[in-house]
C-alpha cells in the first residue's frame, strides 16, 4: 500500500448548497487527510482545459457550463490509496448507482451535478494537481 495524492473537487451544486464541510469530513474519516484547499470561479474555458479528455462526448458543453457557473473548491487529498478511496467515497458518477454513504448518495442532484470530482489514477492524478497547485501549496 502507497500514500498517494489525488486531485478532488467539490463541484457548484454542492459549494452553492453549502455542503464543503460535510463533504470534507467524510473524506476526512475515511483517513483522506486535506493538504492543499482553494475555493475558485472556473471560467468555461478553464473547466474545459481541465475536461479536455470528455470534449468529444455529448456532455461537454453542458459539464464546461456547470463547472463555471457557481465557485468551486479544489483540493489535494492524501492517504494510504488516497485515488481509489476517494472514487470509493464519493460513490458511482450516477447518484442513482451511488452506495449508501457515499458523497454522491447523499448529495449528488444528478448524473452531471454530481457534487464531486476525484482523478482516477496516478498518472491523471498527477496532472491534475499540477494544474492548480504549485508544490509550494502542497503542505502534506
Ligand atoms: P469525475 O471525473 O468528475 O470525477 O467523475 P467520474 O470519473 O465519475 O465521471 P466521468 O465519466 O469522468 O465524467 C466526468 C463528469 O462529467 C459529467 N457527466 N455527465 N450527462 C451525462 O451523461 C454525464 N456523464 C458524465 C459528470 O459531472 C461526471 O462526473
Ligand atoms: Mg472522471
Amino acid at each position: 500500500m502507497a500514500i498517494e495524492r489525488t486531485l478532488s473537487i467539490i463541484k457548484p451544486d454542492a459549494t452553492k448548497r453549502n455542503l464543503t464541510g460535510k463533504i470534507n469530513a467524510k473524506f476526512e474519516d475515511a483517513g483522506l487527510r486535506i493538504i492543499a484547499q482553494k475555493r475558485i470561479q472556473l471560467t468555461k474555458e478553464q473547466a474545459g482545459a481541465f475536461y479536455a479528455v470528455h470534449k468529444e462526448r455529448p456532455f461537454f458543453d453542458e459539464l464546461t457550463t456547470f463547472m463555471a457557473s457557481e465557485p468551486v473548491v479544489v483540493q489535494v487529498l492524501e492517504g494510504e490509496s488516497a485515488i481509489a478511496k476517494n472514487r470509493e467515497v464519493m460513490g458511482a458518477t450516477n447518484p442513482a448507482d451511488a452506495a449508501p454513504g457515499t458523497v454522491r448518495a447523499e448529495f449528488a442532484e444528478s448524473v452531471g451535478e454530481n457534487s464531486v470530482h476525484g482523478s482516477d489514477a496516478p498518472e491523471t492524478a498527477a496532472v491534475e494537481i499540477a494544474f492548480f497547485f504549485s508544490s509550494l501549496e502542497l503542505v502534506g
